[in-house]
């Protein structure tokens, strides 16, 4: 799959967003919801998407619905690193098949590590 296409609305993001398919909910408002992944790297593996846009990747997607994913991203951290104390967060995000992405709808994760524990990832 290449960086442009067309939106699946059938991805499993769109499912949990349409509460087709169950998510842990960390967090979440109008705009924007963070869920615990269920593959987690590490403890408290969370991904961070937008409610309201269909970009599949950062390409696509616009300005201002970026602003507020980032912004989730932000407090979302902040409370993982509240919750957990790790000594570090790895925020990364894939575009592409052969960028490492597996769903095609715009996600972020949110990846606390420990300098006493191997990184999965
Ligand atoms: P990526 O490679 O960036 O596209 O990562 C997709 C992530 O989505 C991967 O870490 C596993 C996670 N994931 C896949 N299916 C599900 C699901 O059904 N529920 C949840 N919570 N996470 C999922």
């Amino acid at each position: 799959m290449s960086l442009t296409g067309t939106y699946d609305p059938d991805n499993i993001f769109a499912r949990i967003l349409r509460g087709e398919v169950p998510s842990v909910t960390v967090w979440e408002d109008d705009h924007v919801l963070a869920f615990m992944d269920v593959f987690p790297q590490s403890e408290g593996h969370v991904l961070v998407i937008s409610k309201t846009s269909t970009a599949r990747n950062l390409l696509e997607i616009e300005a201002e619905v970026l602003t507020r994913l980032m912004a989730a991203v932000q407090r979302t951290a902040r409370a993982v690193e509240r919750a957990l104390s790790p000594d570090g967060l790895s925020v990364m995000q894939f575009n592409g098949e052969a960028g490492g992405q597996t769903v095609f709808h715009l996600h972020v994760h949110i990846i606390p590590r420990w300098a006493d524990r191997p990184m999965d990832g």
